[in-house]
């Protein structure tokens, strides 16, 4: 994954012995601790829905380059998280040739990478496209975004994420979540992080468990609505000048990069398009205390590209997971005969997770744009270049 200014490499399978991440371009200064990152590798790990893997995987970031005694040196940050599971991939994941190679994964599943893998590189053994298209590298994304994290919050930036809707059930979310964090948004983000469905909404959480628990015991899986708001931004990230600069092309993009996801909205987006512009744009206020207000925030924090200084307000559509414990009719790749799809164990809706990877996808492309715009070798001296801003009268909406 290659941003603006941050850079991100991760490397690792499914069932290798470990997920490995470089991140470049963090400032010096930044305090870095693995125990705050593998705060968000477990909440990554919760979610009702997910398969007998997590009962497996208790994932730990290890950081094995870039930081000294818990601050980061300037250059790059290399961090491993281990995979549990390796243990009981010997002889099937090794590095090294086997004697005794395992039968090849054959029959395509729908609704994965598996046929274009094949195709595309040339391969006959579908293991080879499906351990590293799976999401189990979305680990890697989490750990990367908690250093991106970490380092917003020292310019108050914060990035939460909830369940808006999974299969047909749908959560009814206050209003006041996309303007500011306080007041009903407070109650309902403590509640979120306490629910195995990232809601606030409990009636919401009881349906949404319903129909996973009907999915499962079907040998169907469910898709749904994550939605990804960032607090405490500075008007001016981003710019309208090249159309590879807006940030919501760069938030777009970082976001339908995470697997299952299809569908990419900003703000209100879907519904605006149906508005008159009348009831579809934000009116602008000032207070000379508070700085620039919106009361409404259907263009999601981002206008011409750029943040506006209201909450920035990103959702994902998942698709149901492809692999289905009752599987879909396909092709033998090897035969070309008339098949079932592959079954291996796999989860039955990833929603909550695919919200928590959400977030750690928004927190680069911000920290990406906070570098971009402010720059600094030290964090001190992005820290000087950011307030000599804000405080020329460009202070945050919330
Ligand atoms: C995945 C299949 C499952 C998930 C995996 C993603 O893995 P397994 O086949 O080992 O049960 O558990 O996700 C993770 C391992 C993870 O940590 O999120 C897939 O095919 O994408």
């Amino acid at each position: 994954m290659s941003l603006g200014y941050l850079r991100v490499v991760t490397a690792g399978e499914s069932h290798g012995p470990q997920l490995t991440i470089f991140v470049e371009n963090l400032p010096a200064g930044v305090p870095v601790l693995a125990e705050d990152i593998d705060i968000d590798l477990a909440r990554r790990q919760k979610g009702y829905g997910r398969g007998g893997r997590q009962q497996i995987e208790h994932d730990r970031v290890e950081i094995v380059a870039g930081v000294r005694h818990g601050l980061s040196m300037g250059g790059p940050i290399a961090m491993v998280v281990k995979n549990r599971d390796w243990a009981n991939w010997q002889g099937k994941m090794d590095v090294e040739p086997v004697p005794e190679p395992p039968p090849p994964v054959t029959r395509l599943r729908p609704g994965h990478a598996d046929l274009a893998g094949v195709v595309k590189y040339g391969l006959h053994d579908v293991r080879n496209v499906l351990e590293r298209a799976s999401a189990r590298e979305t680990a890697s994304r989490v750990a990367a975004g908690g250093l991106a994290k970490t380092f917003l919050r020292h310019f108050g930036i914060s990035v939460r994420s909830h369940v808006r809707s999974v299969g047909s059930a749908r959560a009814n979310p206050p209003d006041e979540l996309a303007v500011a964090p306080d007041g009903a948004a407070h109650t309902w983000w403590s509640q979120v992080e306490e629910s195995p469905l990232r809601t606030g909404d409990q009636a919401f959480e009881d349906h949404a468990i319903e129909l996973i628990k009907t999915a499962r015991t079907a040998g169907d899986t469910l898709g749904g609505v994550f939605e990804v708001i960032a607090y405490g931004l500075p008007i001016g990230l981003g710019s309208y000048g090249q159309w590879d600069a807006r940030l919501d092309g760069r938030l777009a993009s970082a976001v339908m990069s995470i697997q299952s996801v299809k569908g990419v909205e900003l703000g209100d987006a879907f519904g605006n398009a149906s508005r008159p512009g009348s009831e579809a744009h934000d009116v602008i206020d000032y207070d000379p205390q508070r700085g620039w207000l919106r009361p409404t925030n259907r263009a999601g924090g981002l206008e011409g590209g750029v943040t506006n200084g209201a909450p920035l307000v990103v959702r994902g559509a998942a698709k149901p997971i492809s692999t289905l414990i009752k599987p879909l009719p396909s092709i033998d790749y090897a035969t070309r005969a008339r098949s079932v799809a592959h079954v291996e164990r796999s989860d039955v809706c990833v929603v909550p997770a695919a919200g928590v990877v959400g977030e750690a996808m928004v927190a680069l492309v911000l920290a990406d744009a906070m570098r971009f715009k402010f720059a600094g070798d030290s964090l001190e001296e992005a820290l000087a270049n950011f307030r000599g801003y804000t405080e020329r009268g460009s202070p945050s909406a919330d």
